[in-house]
């Protein structure tokens, strides 16, 4: 509590006139102007041992003198101000000088204990300290007074009018009319969690930042991920770019890496940002299409905007409908800087690395799945979270000088361009864990405030023109959402580091400052707070070209649109490559106007004939349009072909089958024993399996060797959780059971939905009349055995869940797919 780090100050009982009037000490002119607010004699030197009126005057007067003249000017001048200097600062003789009123010795359950807290900002306690729990208490207004009756409204008779003095029914309807703020411009729809980032290895040869410096450390963390273009209350499986937003609440400040789950952007200055959101939004007239990219003005823009054929690439892949926002990647996207104690620097990219690997929807799934459940990422996340199963993340760097950056042959400056592993690797340096969920949505989750400008000592931006933008935007965009400048103090905002300063008043400021002073350079306040000089943030000093001067424009290396785009293309697996062109057919046949389809498979030409290709006969094109002219006459030959780390397929991950949703099919006449054993095996390993059944309720069982398994109680219907959201699914043995499923619509849409999104399917004995009747191929395209789709007999239920679990494991059998799907 703030109360235990506060210095002890026995309060002093208020100074009696009795006392006061035989006090000799004090000259009569200092005691009676320390009672005014106004002028005073023009020299006190005496202190007053009992008039504290008179004592807190002349301490203060000590406290200027100590400042004869502002030390610290000639610091901000010419070469000094390179070296910021420590404020000047002078201890006040009691703290009572530095306080706004005398009267704060005098204690009350509001105002505190009479013993105010010095050097402390108490408001950076943990959540606890806003938390409210009502059980036991009655209700009450917000003014705190008890409700008597909750129901009724106040009226001038049973059926008479209802009195405009029913302050209470005012207060409830009037706060309910406020309920919402505007949602974010961008990034609208979302999901957080708290947990904390730990440090793997002091990095202090590269940075200084704290929360770097120590093997081990941790550092609490709040972590918001979110689609881009889609409303508040939008469907979370759209396909879109996702936020990754991480706030680290260092005891140096908060450090916010407010990052994507793709590694580069679609523009190259903050100047266009405007002009992409709102081609990218529902168009204007109709408001139509709602979290879609799948529209004319998105593609008009995108195709006239070249440096976005990288992020397209990207977008148009599985990336952008990941499985899960536990197994996605995330990226800083900028080249920041890290900056070590003795100010050296070099260049630095983030990025964070899923333990349960990347991994993705199928497509037809993901717009299955927003019928079935819009929620499915939030719901996810919030699932594992309750379970125990916290999400995890890697964070890697990777760190080059500013020699290295000026070799290669992209602009480290430039948001649409990586910096493939295979010239700069990653070296991991700690781990986040999300282990807590919110305890309330809007107090955290809405109301929490990314900034791209919060970084701390240790940490800078590099010259990036879209990061230019974004530290100026962010600050500005939370002043409207939140209502005015004071949104850093809202308890999910709040730094643990101290925040002191000189800034007062505004909107809702909760802060009470004691104290009259609220500048610098001061000295009734003892200097204080004062510039932290060489233990504060610094910029580092870089070097301008010599030529340079003021112009709007971009270097040369950022005309070069495509080697990046086509990096990305050659480093897919077969499949991925079909998995884009199909979704760029998706989008270009949701396009209406002809032209607009044609300029992107222009500017799909220069990325790979076999893209531009495969996308022009899926849009009918009866001859490829000549390539988009290039800017530079000849383009940089870039340092790689292909790199494999690029695939969605290169991080499996390490969870196995752990958090896997799967179902397993019952009807009357399953067998129990064998369905509550594949239950209970599949739960020992970490997945989370579910009785799915026609409707709620229990199932006869067949067996009734285990008296337990006579009955199965269904936990969820087919109706109410249709395929989409499993990960995979085992219909039980079970000769009624089966016959009955076999003649169930929604189960035979439920396998066929199984199999065409490549899940892994286990057939214990008569289920496989169930695949029959849903027409379910037994082999795969290619006429080999599918490893996914086990049919095993009844008795040889053990080597069937063995081999059901391996197949889990590689979570799909991609195989399988066909365009169109053969079921
Ligand atoms: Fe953002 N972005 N952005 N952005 N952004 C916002 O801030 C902006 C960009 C990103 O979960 C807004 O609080 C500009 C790149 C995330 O709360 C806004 C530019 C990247 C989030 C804003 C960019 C991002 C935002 C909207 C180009 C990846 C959600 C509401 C100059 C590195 C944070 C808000 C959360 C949110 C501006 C480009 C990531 C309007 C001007 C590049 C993850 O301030």
């Amino acid at each position: 509590m703030a109360s235990k780090k506060k210095p002890s100050r026995a309060p002093q009982p208020p100074p009696s006139d009795k006392a006061n009037r035989g006090t000799s000490a004090v000259s009569q002119s200092t005691r009676s102007s320390a009672r005014s607010t106004t002028s005073g004699p023009s020299e006190k030197s005496r202190a007053a041992a009992n008039d504290r009126a008179a004592a807190k005057l002349v301490g203060t007067e000590a406290l200027a003198k100590a400042f004869p003249f502002n030390a610290a000017k000639p610091s901000e001048i010419g070469a000094a101000a390179e070296r910021p200097v420590a404020g000047q600062t002078a201890k006040p003789s009691h703290p009572m000088i530095g306080g706004s009123t005398l009267s704060e010795t005098n204690a009350s359950p509001k105002v505190g204990t009479g013993d105010p807290p010095v050097s402390v900002n108490a408001t950076t306690e943990s959540l606890d300290r806003v938390r409210v729990d009502s059980s036991a208490r009655h209700l009450t207004t917000n003014q705190g007074v008890p409700v008597a009756d909750n129901q009724n409204s106040l009226k001038a008779g049973l059926r008479g009018p209802t009195l405009m003095e029913d302050f209470i029914l005012r207060e409830k309807i009037t706060h309910f009319d406020h309920e919402r703020i505007p949602e974010r411009i961008v990034h609208a729809r979302g999901s957080g969690a708290h947990g904390y980032f730990e440090c793997y290895a002091p990095l202090s040869k590269l940075t200084k930042a704290s929360l770097f410096a120590k093997a081990g450390k941790r550092t609490p963390v709040f972590v918001r991920f979110s689609t881009v273009a889609g409303e508040r209350g939008s469907t979370d499986t759209a396909r879109d770019v996702r936020g990754f937003a991480v706030k680290f609440y260092t005891d140096e400040g908060n450090f916010d890496l407010v990052g994507n789950n793709i590694p580069v952007f679609f523009i190259q200055d903050a100047m266009k940002f405007p002009d992409l959101v709102h081609a990218v939004k529902p168009e204007p007239h109709h408001a139509m299409p709602q979290a879609a990219s799948a529209h004319d003005t998105f593609w008009d823009f995108v195709s006239l905007m070249p440096e976005s054929t990288h992020m397209l690439m990207w977008v148009m892949s599985d990336r952008a409908i990941p499985r899960s926002y536990r197994m996605m990647q995330g990226f800083g996207v900028h080249t920041f800087r890290l900056v070590n104690a003795a100010s050296e620097s070099q260049f630095v990219k983030f990025h964070w690395t899923p333990a349960a690997g990347t991994h993705s929807l199928a497509w037809d799934e993901a717009v299955k799945i927003s019928g079935a459940d819009s929620d499915f990422h939030r719901r996810d996340l919030w699932e594992a979270i309750e379970a125990g199963e916290y999400p995890e993340y890697e964070l890697g760097i990777q760190v080059f000088t500013e020699e290295q950056a000026d070799a290669f042959s992209f602009d480290v400056l430039d948001a649409t361009k990586i910096v493939p592993e295979e010239l700069v690797p990653v070296q991991p340096i700690g781990r986040m864990v999300l282990n807590r969920n919110p305890d309330n949505f809007f107090a955290e989750t809405e109301q929490v405030a990314f900034c791209a400008a919060h970084i701390v000592p240790g940490l800078d931006f590099s010259n990036d023109p879209l990061l230019a933008g974004r530290i100026h935007s962010y600050v500005d965009t939370q002043i409207s959402r939140l209502g005015g400048p004071n949104f850093h103090e809202i308890p999910i905002n709040a730094p643990v580091a101290q925040p002191h300063n000189n800034q007062r008043d505004g909107m809702h400021r909760q802060t009470i400052a004691r104290g009259r002073v609220a500048y610098e350079p001061n000295s009734l306040g003892g200097g204080c707070p004062f510039q932290a000089g060489a233990a504060g943030f610094t910029s580092v000093p870089q070097q301008q070209e010599p030529d340079d001067h003021k112009v709007r424009g971009k270097p040369e290396r950022f005309a070069e649109h495509y080697n990046q785009a086509t990096l990305f293309w050659e480093s897919q697996s077969p499949i991925e490559k079909q998995h884009i062109i199909r979704a760029f057919r998706f989008e270009l046949t949701k396009v209406q106007v002809t032209a607009i389809r044609e300029r992107v498979v222009a500017q799909l030409r220069n990325v790979a004939q076999e893209l531009a290709k495969g996308v022009a006969d899926g849009l009918g094109f009866k001859q490829l349009p000549a390539p988009l002219p290039k800017i530079l006459k000849r383009d940089p030959k870039p340092e790689i072909e292909s790199s494999p780390t690029l695939s969605l397929l290169a991080r499996p991950g390490n969870t196995g089958i752990r958090t896997r949703r799967v179902a397993l099919l019952v009807a009357d006449g399953v067998d129990g024993d064998v369905a509550t054993r594949v239950h209970r095996e599949l739960s020992a390993q970490g997945a989370v399996p579910r009785f799915v059944g026609v409707k709620l309720g229990s199932v006869k069982s067949l067996t009734g060797k285990n008296a337990n398994a006579n009955q199965i109680e269904v936990e969820v219907s087919l109706e109410a959780a249709p395929s989409v959201v499993w990960d995979a699914c085992v219909i039980i043995h079970g000769e009624a059971s089966t016959q009955t499923l076999a003649k169930n619509g929604h189960a035979l849409e439920f396998i066929k939905d199984q199999y065409r999104h490549c899940k892994p399917i286990l057939l214990l004995g008569s289920a496989g009349a169930v695949a029959n009747a849903a027409n379910i191929p037994t082999t795969l395209p290619n006429g080999g055995d599918d490893p996914g789709m086990l049919r095993i007999d009844a008795n040889d239920r053990e080597s069937g869940v063995a081999a059901f679990i391996e197949a889990l494991t590689q979570h799909r059998v991609l195989d399988r797919e066909t365009d169109p799907p053969r079921v």
